[in-house]
This record gives C-alpha cells, structure tokens and sequence, in this order.
C-alpha cells in the first residue's frame, strides 16, 4: 500500500488498483481562442496545472499504471447537446460555433484535442463525455471495473465544474479519489479553494485533497513498477 500526505487524513492507495485521471486539459480551456475563453475567461489561471501535471502524468507512465484523460465535448451534429447546455450565459461564440481553433466543444476539432503538453499516449485511454461529470453518459465505469482500479488520482478542469462533478460521481460509485490541488485548476481562484475545501470537509466526505509533491514523494518510496493485482 502507499500512503500519501493529505486533507482531512492520508489517502492510502493499492498501486495494483489505481488510475490517473486527467479530466479536460483540452486547447479549448486552456488557450485563447477557445471555449472557456469565449465565456470571457482568463484562461492563463488554468495554466499553472500543466507542469505538475505532467511529473505525476510521468510517474505514473514509468510504473505502467492505467492514465485516462476526458475530454468534453459534442458530436458535430450537436444532436447530444441539451438546449439548457447551449443557451447558458452570453458567450461571445456559443458551443457548435466556428472559433479560431474550430468549432468550440466539438469532437474532432482541434480546440477539442488535449493540449500539447499533456497528449495521450498509446495505450491510455481517451474518453469522451457530453457532460460535466466522467460518468454521465460514459463507459468510464465499467472501463474502471473492468481493470479493478477503487482509487482515482485526480488532476484537471475546472475544480468546481468537471472535477467536482466527477470526484462527486465517483464517490457515489465506491471510488476514492485524490484530488491533486496544484494539478486543477479555475478561472475563479476562489472557487478552486472552495472546491477542494469542500471535497475534504466532514472528514472527507467527497474524498481527499493533497499536492503533487506529496504523491511523488509516496511514489519514490515504493518500487517503480508493480505488477496488476489480479
Ligand atoms: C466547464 C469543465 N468548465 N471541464 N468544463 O464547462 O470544467
């Protein structure tokens, strides 16, 4: 087992049933000319994830541990995209819209892609979701069952919207989660604290909050690669 340093106590994990999970480091929240900016975001705050994103992404690659990133967005025909999803706020270019990286939200254009700097792999797997929670209306469940992963690392964004739906679902679903405050983020630096407050108030009662740097320590006391449990 591995214990890593963590609000409200230490999350201790099985590394034969663990997976990382990257939720929406898309071009379309993280650069200009995509959606999240497109709602009139500083989409620079969300930036400071990447870097420590990328030492846990690392890690966990060197161990042959199972990483799954999200992405969220639409069939290009919008048939899955609810009028209540579309019509929020007043965004300068609405989901379905032609922006300068494609049209916003939409699979296959090229503000849907993960940024560069945290691409996927061969072997990891990429799931897409119409929806703000991983669960909704995904395969994410059963692709977690199917590998007997119980513990999730989470990194991604935003705090209060995608990975808060998320660590809430999978919660409601039997799986602990570490949320990794450095490694998510927001355009609303108060809602990232409030978010990952939330999460570990109560005695952690959405699930557990600590840092990268805490993890990677846990992880370079234990032996680089373990073996699947079966
Ligand atoms: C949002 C997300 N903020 N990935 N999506 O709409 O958090």
């Amino acid at each position: 087992m591995i214990e890593v340093q963590a609000e409200p106590q230490p999350f201790v994990f099985d590394p034969g049933h663990v997976a990382l999970l990257c939720i929406d480091f898309q071009r379309d929240f993280l650069e200009t000319g995509g959606f999240g900016e497109s709602l009139g975001n500083d989409v620079a705050r969300l930036r400071n994830a990447i870097a420590p994103t990328q030492a846990v992404l690392s890690a966990f690659r060197e161990r042959g541990w199972t990483v799954i990133h999200t992405r969220e967005g639409h069939r290009p025909d919008l048939t899955d995209l609810f009028p209540a999803k579309r019509d929020r706020g007043n965004p300068s270019l609405r989901i379905g819209e032609e922006g300068p990286m494609g049209r916003l939200l939409v699979r296959g254009s090229a503000g849907h892609e993960i940024v560069p700097e945290l691409a996927p792999q061969p072997g990891e797997v990429v799931l897409d979701k119409p929806g703000k929670g991983s669960f909704y209306a995904t395969d994410l469940e059963t692709i977690l069952r199917a590998r007997g992963i119980t513990s999730l690392v989470v990194a991604g964004v935003t705090t209060e919207v995608c990975v808060q739906s998320t660590v809430r679902e999978a919660n409601d679903r039997g799986f602990e989660s570490l949320v990794l405050s450095d490694c998510t983020g927001s355009y609303f630096p108060e809602f990232h604290a409030s978010a990952l407050a939330m999460f570990a108030a109560q005695g952690g009662i959405v699930g557990w909050v600590g840092t990268s740097a805490d993890l990677l320590d846990a992880l370079e006391q234990s032996p680089v690669r373990t073996e699947k449990a079966e």
